[in-house]
């Protein structure tokens, strides 16, 4: 009789066990987001060029480029839910404000669909155990009004006025407004000067929260970069 009490209890721990570690395996299916917002100057005076929405040229601002899961070890996960596919309609109450915050230069000129439809296939797939396709590109659009990065920069006397600026004292101007330190990439204009392209904040599993970054991005960045006018 004892011994079956004791089989019994062992079973019932064994599944709670189990019931825990799957929880775990659905909801901490990455570590932190990356939330990256790309100045347009840069994306537009290289080699390769630009073409403005349908809309028309996009406000002289940082973009949002995409928020991505990512994990601690550097590698991310990608394309993660093959049966879901974006559906714009769960958008549209958006569109207006992503055309303003999350703009596509990539040619040819679109409205902006193509460029969502990738983010979301792409990296909003991975975090499905967070949000939904409409949660997905509310949180990216909520996360760029915690802090605006131009005005940020400005303020420090960084502008976009094609002039150059220590790379150090950037990323020292974002993290004295933010609290948080910045991950920076830079691409090269058709002259090969390096110049501010991305910054990347780090955001916790919820969404919602910056965060120090468990990982910053490789910079691939001369120490003095040029800030393109728009
Ligand atoms: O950096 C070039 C492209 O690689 C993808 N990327 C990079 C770092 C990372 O942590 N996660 C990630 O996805 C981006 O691809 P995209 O979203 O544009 O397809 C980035 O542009």
């Amino acid at each position: 009789m004892k011994r079956h009490f004791y089989s019994i209890i062992f079973k019932l721990l064994i599944i709670q066990y189990l019931s825990v570690v799957c929880l775990c395996a659905t909801v901490d299916d990455f570590d932190f987001f990356y939330f990256v917002q790309s100045w347009p100057g840069s994306y537009c005076d290289t080699k390769r060029s630009c073409c403005y929405p349908k809309t028309g040229k996009p406000a002289s601002d940082f973009g949002i480029h995409g928020l991505w899961p990512n994990y601690k070890d550097g590698s991310y996960p990608s394309n993660c839910d093959p049966d879901s596919v974006f559906d714009r309609s769960q958008i549209s109450d958006l569109k207006s404000e992503l055309q303003k915050s999350w703009p596509t230069l990539a040619c040819p000129s679109s409205e902006g669909f193509k460029f969502w439809s990738h983010e979301w296939i792409k990296h909003g797939t991975c975090s499905e155990s967070v949000f939904d396709q409409h949660e997905y590109f509310e949180a990216g659009l909520k996360l760029k009004e915690k802090f605006n990065l131009l005005q940020i920069l400005k303020n420090a006397g960084i502008k976009p006025d094609d002039e150059f600026y220590e790379l150090e004292s950037i990323s020292d101007a974002i993290k004295e407004a933010t609290g948080f330190t910045p991950g920076i990439q830079c691409n090269v204009d058709s002259s090969r000067n390096s110049q501010l392209f991305e910054i990347y904040l780090c955001v916790d599993t919820s969404g919602t929260e910056f965060i120090e970054c468990p990982l910053l991005p490789k910079a691939r960045c001369d120490s003095s970069v040029q800030f393109p006018k728009f």
